[in-house]
């Protein structure tokens, strides 16, 4: 029980819990595109089948000022404009997966940015409809993931999904 406790104590700890997911977590996210479309169930099917073990999970509306914070990275870019304006467009579902090198194996199962590109079996070569409308996100390194989970879920949330049940 002792030991139980001390496991429990441990998970629930923000700090502790954080460094634990480091390398075994990815953010990732259903796109407006796909969810407009009523693909939420097949892709979250998809994420269970290729062994991801969904840890959080949330309906998202992003307004324009947090899409264009959370792709920041390119701003600048020719696409982007176009891809604040998709992110802001409808619903998101927006979730942590853990797996061994979750952002490798992630990146894998979704497949290339464009679907056109994409191999087949992928959820992209699946789902998508174009380059820009392409039916999930993948973080990018554990760095990013780290980012992003955080972006969207706060760490009290996550420590309690986790830990022990509330009084
Ligand atoms: P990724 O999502 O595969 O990591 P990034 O290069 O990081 O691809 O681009 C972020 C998102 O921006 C893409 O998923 C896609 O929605 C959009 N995007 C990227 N390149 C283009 C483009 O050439 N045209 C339109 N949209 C694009
Ligand atoms: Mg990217």
């Amino acid at each position: 029980m002792y030991v139980i406790n001390m496991w429990l104590d441990r998970v629930s700890d923000p700090v502790a819990r954080s460094m634990w997911m480091i390398g075994s977590t990815s953010f990732a996210m259903i796109k407006p595109d796909a969810v407009q479309a009523g693909k939420v169930g097949a892709i979250l099917a998809r994420v269970q089948e290729a062994g991801f073990e969904i840890r959080a999970l949330r309906m998202v509306r992003l307004s324009r000022v947090e899409a264009e914070a959370f792709y920041a990275v390119h701003q600048g870019r020719p696409f982007y404009a176009e891809l604040v304006a998709f992110m802001c467009s409808g619903r998101a579902v927006a979730m942590v997966l853990e797996k061994a090198d979750a952002v490798a194996a992630w990146r894998l199962a979704i497949g290339a940015t464009d679907p056109a590109e994409a191999a087949p079996g992928t959820i992209r070569k699946l789902f998508a409809e174009s380059k820009g409308r392409n039916a999930v996100h993948g973080s990018d390194s554990d760095e990013t993931a780290a980012r992003e989970v955080a972006f969207f879920f706060p760490e009290r949330e996550l420590a309690l999904l986790d830990g022990p049940v509330a009084g």
